[in-house]
């Protein structure tokens, strides 16, 4: 079948108002661009047309700001699932004027195919490659994109010549069947293929590809601070402890590390750790710290669902494909965050919490208990099932007035049962084997901020009783105190009378 090629606005003709849209990628790596801003200038028009244009999207997880940046300012989002990062639309999601709701990304695309959230309209995907017998080969960042292709009525591609035809190879896709035909996923090393180098879709199903050779619309890494260091340093000297004592396995396991800058400073002081030896990587999203420890030969092998570095990066990738082809794997995201594979594998994993309370609970996605950050993203796909589940965070943010550390979490997505290791810039609390009480003096003496300690002890020392003593009164105490006077250190004990 021959292909037929469109442009953007010809392509977002074939989007109609309340449609189910799927986008291929994850973060803005292998996003789709051109299409996603041509769809919001056609909601624009529909609207001072006074026509309604709006849409429910699907992503693999954040993406650029041309597709959510784009669709949230021209108020063209319906609703949205799953993770996201963009301010625009992060703003109207707490306006409520966006429905959201946030999963766990491994399970999106079991759950589309089990029909929970209604049919698939359109896929609209970026690819490197794509043939006339419907094979393509997608770019930087894959998502959910084999299941949304399978699922459309109609499918778009970006084909964009950024990439190279021959990143052919770096994937590797695969769909697994549905329950009660589900078979063990059989990944058991990180290099281990169980898929295809490419999506195969049917042709008749593509209506149009689109040209481009657009960038990525990526933002860089924030310079590494102390802080920040301090945090990896720490990280590092766990792990090595771990390792001396025979309770990691002497050739290492593979390592998962989350998303932004605290999780790339942790890979990279890793990596840079002559104690460790040479590891694997079964993460989500590989970033520039990796790439950066292949070259050296610290890392081995890393498979993910997305290549999210920055351009200079990308085309170090492309210029040296030779070197780091048999060295990268990108799947599904269903495959890269897979529970099973993780539990199975051994998988250490190091993700990033917002807050966190002195029992062990981890907030990664509400400010206060109300406000969306960004998403859960794959944190618990990975933290439920690791060897080791270590968070890490900075002490404080907005320059000491917000305490990393609280009583009682004000929203929990990763719980006590889950939660191994915690770490900040001023050490390392193991709450392995620690009843409530001493997991909160490890997390306190160990990981609060010093001008935080005294409160927490404060809180811990007034009396309460129970198996976790909490004061459901004051738990939430700091909150209130940074509500009403922008800082938890004013919190003031004496208001809540003693138990
Ligand atoms: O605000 O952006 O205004 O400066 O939150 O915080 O310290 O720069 O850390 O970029 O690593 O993001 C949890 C959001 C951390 C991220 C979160 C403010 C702080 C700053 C960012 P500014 P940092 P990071 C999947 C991995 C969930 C999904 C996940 C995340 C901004 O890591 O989305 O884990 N995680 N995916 O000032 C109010 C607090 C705050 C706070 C920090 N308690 N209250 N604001 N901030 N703590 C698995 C993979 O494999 C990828």
């Amino acid at each position: 079948m021959a292909l037929k090629f469109i442009t953007a606005q010809e392509a977002a003709e074939f989007v109609n108002d309340g449609d189910n849209v799927g986008f291929g990628g994850f973060t803005p790596a292998g996003c789709p661009k051109v299409v996603p801003h041509a769809i919001a200038e056609r909601a624009r028009k529909e609207h001072e047309a006074g026509r309604s244009f709006k849409i429910g999207v699907f992503t693999g997880a954040s993406t650029g700001d041309r597709l959510d940046g784009e669709l949230a300012r021209a108020n063209a989002v319906k609703f949205r699932t799953p993770y996201q990062s963009s301010k625009d639309l992060r703003k109207l999601i707490n306006d409520r004027e966006v429905q959201y709701f946030d999963l766990h990304l491994s399970m999106l695309a079991q759950e589309l195919r089990y029909g929970f959230y209604g049919p698939i309209n359109v896929a609209i995907i970026e690819a490197a490659d794509v043939t006339e017998d419907g094979e393509i080969v997608p770019t930087t960042g894959v998502g959910i994109l084999p299941t949304v292709c399978r699922l459309a009525d109609k499918i778009i591609v970006e084909l964009n010549a950024r990439h190279p035809k021959e990143i052919r190879g770096m994937h590797d896709i695969a769909e697994p069947l549905d329950p009660p035909h589900r078979r063990d996923m059989p990944v058991y090393k990180p290099s281990d293929r169980v898929g295809q180098p490419f999506v195969k879709v049917d042709p008749s199903k593509i209506v149009g590809i689109v040209k481009t050779d657009e960038p990525n619309d990526d933002k860089g890494f924030a310079p590494l601070d102390e802080t920040t260091l301090a945090i990896g340093h720490n990280v590092a000297k766990f792990l090595v402890s771990e390792l001396k004592a025979g309770r990691i396995p002497k050739e290492f396991l593979p390592l998962q590390s989350g998303v932004g800058n605290v999780a790339n400073a942790v890979l990279g002081a890793l990596g840079n750790d002559e104690n460790i030896p040479a590891f694997n990587v079964y993460t989500e999203v590989i970033q520039d710290a990796v790439i950066g420890l292949m070259k050296k030969g610290r890392v081995k092998f890393a498979s993910g669902c997305s290549l999210s570095v920055s351009r200079e990066t990308i085309l170090d990738i492309y210029k040296n494909l030779d070197f780091f082809k048999d060295k990268i794997l990108l799947r599904p995201e269903e495959y890269s965050n897979n529970p099973e594979i993780v539990r199975r594998m051994g998988v250490i994993t190091i993700n990033t919490a917002l807050e966190a309370d002195i029992f062990g609970n981890v907030n990664s996605t509400h400010v206060t208990g109300t406000k969306m950050m960004n998403g859960l993203g794959g944190s618990g796909d990975f933290t439920r099932n690791a060897y080791i589940s270590i968070f890490t965070t900075p002490s404080v943010a907005k320059e000491g007035k917000i305490s990393a550390f609280v009583p009682m979490v004000s929203h929990l997505d990763h719980s006590e049962h889950s939660v191994k290791v915690i770490i900040s810039e001023y050490g390392i609390a193991d709450l392995r084997g620690k009843s409530p009480i001493q997991k909160a003096h490890e997390i306190i003496e160990n990981c609060a901020h010093p001008d935080y300690r005294p409160l927490l002890r404060e809180y811990l020392e007034r009396g309460i009783k129970g198996h976790t003593p909490h004061d459901l009164d004051a738990c939430f105490a700091f909150h209130k105190a940074f509500m009403e006077n922008g800082d938890m250190k004013t919190v003031d004990w004496s208001k809540y009378p003693k138990k």
